[in-house]
């Protein structure tokens, strides 16, 4: 029975996690940054010393093939990956385990001289994290990207992605050349972290996810009038992080009450202006993000935000723009490679139980072109989009050999 060679596999995931390391552990690794173009030269290589084919397309995504040099719809591949860009101070494993187990199977694969009846490929998705756009790479790929749109997406902070990625050596307009042709998937398959306590606290070792999660990412900004801190008298003042701090706790409240148990909501990024301790904020921006595994439930509680920030706006006489930024919708996972994972578990003596993914991934994107799924492994502790994110040693080999198996089976 073919196995991987998790001392391989681990010692790549240890050598992927020096690009963008942190002295205190972890990694930054946003996707076109210097450390991300490094890191994408390292994989190739490792691709390549696999014995493996390699390319990348106009929107950047890194491919690693076996039998297959390009996606034709002749010859529909069966593709696992997952994505090298990781979040601000993020783990070493969220993206970079699908990515490299996936290797690492296709690299097993052709040692083992086993001749699937399908090409087989590993993808590294390009700014899977959304920096610039929510899963931009597979979206790209998924023929799902708006050209018209490119021009004008930009990082949370203000930095375009044409520029980002004309720094790294590729032009953004070109990136929809990246959809494949049709039919040329025929099923995906990927190995994430859970990202969360579940499966760590249940024991299970292995997850067949079944549903993935929508995202709605909003940019909202409030608008009151810059006014000095010390001699404006209080009831005069038109603060707009007060707005802004208003509407965000009874947001997270909406959500959760309102949200049908499986909802969820954020609020990551706050900017003050003009930010000076001795000014009343004329102006306060945040992003807000909500997820559901249910899309009624997403859009009804999205539209419910929207009358609460227009509500606040006037209750505190504070201007409000909303500008939508990204919408996912969630994805039901296909039978078919639900069923190839859990028959892969069972040739293994391993338990499993289904999961809905609480967090967005690129197999969703995937959906929309071929049968998609994925496979969990436990985090210790549910820890992720932290310096402390990890799973154990044995749970990395386990799921890799499971995505083995399920690599064979959809390939045969
Ligand atoms: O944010 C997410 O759900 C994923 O980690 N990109
Ligand atoms: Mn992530
Ligand atoms: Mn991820």
């Amino acid at each position: 029975m073919t196995t991987v060679n998790a001392a391989r596999l681990h010692a790549r995931i240890a050598s992927l996690a020096r690009f963008g390391a942190l002295p205190g552990g972890g990694v930054t690794r946003s996707c076109w940054s210097p450390p991300h173009e490094e890191a994408r030269a390292w994989l190739l290589g490792e691709i390549r010393a696999a014995g493996l084919t390699s390319w990348v397309d106009p929107a950047g995504n890194v491919f690693g093939g076996l039998g297959a040099s390009s996606f034709r719809s002749e010859t529909p591949a069966v593709v696992t990956g997952s994505h090298i860009d990781t979040v601000p101070e993020g783990g070493i494993l969220d993206g970079a385990l699908g990515v490299l187990a996936g290797l690492e199977c296709l690299h097993a694969i052709r040692e083992a001289g086993a001749a699937p009846r399908r090409p087989l490929v590993v993808a590294a998705w390009s700014d899977e994290e959304g920096r610039y756009g929510s899963l931009f790479g597979s979206r790209a790929f998924c023929g799902r990207l708006d050209a018209a749109a490119i021009p004008s997406m930009a990082s949370v902070d203000g930095e375009r992605l044409m520029d980002a990625m004309a720094r790294a050596g590729f032009d953004a307009a070109r990136a929809p050349q990246a959809a494949a042709p049709v039919g040329a998937v025929h099923a995906y398959v990927e190995l994430h972290i859970e990202q969360g306590p579940r499966l760590d606290e249940a024991g299970v070792p292995i997850a067949v996810v079944d549903s993935i999660v929508g995202v709605r990412r909003t940019r909202l900004i409030f608008t009151g009038q810059a006014d000095h801190a010390g001699t404006t008298p209080m009831e005069r003042r038109r603060d707009g992080f007060l707005a802004a701090a208003d509407y965000s706790l009874r947001a997270r409240d909406l959500v959760v009450e309102r949200g049908g148990g499986r909802s969820v909501t954020n609020i990551g990024v706050v900017f003050v202006h003009p930010g000076a301790s001795n000014i009343v904020p004329g102006r306060a921006e945040i992003v807000h993000e909500m997820r559901s595994p249910d899309a009624d439930t997403l859009e009804r509680l999205a539209q419910a935000c929207e009358a609460l920030a227009r509500e606040v706006g006037e209750g505190r006489g504070i201007g409000v723009e909303i500008r939508r930024m990204s919408a996912t919708t969630p994805v039901a996972c296909s039978p078919r490679v639900q069923a190839a994972v859990e028959a892969a578990c069972k040739s293994l003596g391993l338990a499993f139980q289904r999961l809905y993914s609480a967090a967005g991934h690129d197999a969703q994107n995937l959906a929309l072109i071929t049968d998609s799924g994925m496979l969990f492994i436990p985090s210790r502790g549910g820890k992720s989009h932290r310096v402390d994110e990890t799973s154990d040693p044995e749970a990395i080999e386990r799921g890799a050999n499971v995505l083995l198996h399920t690599l064979l089976d959809l390939a045969t």
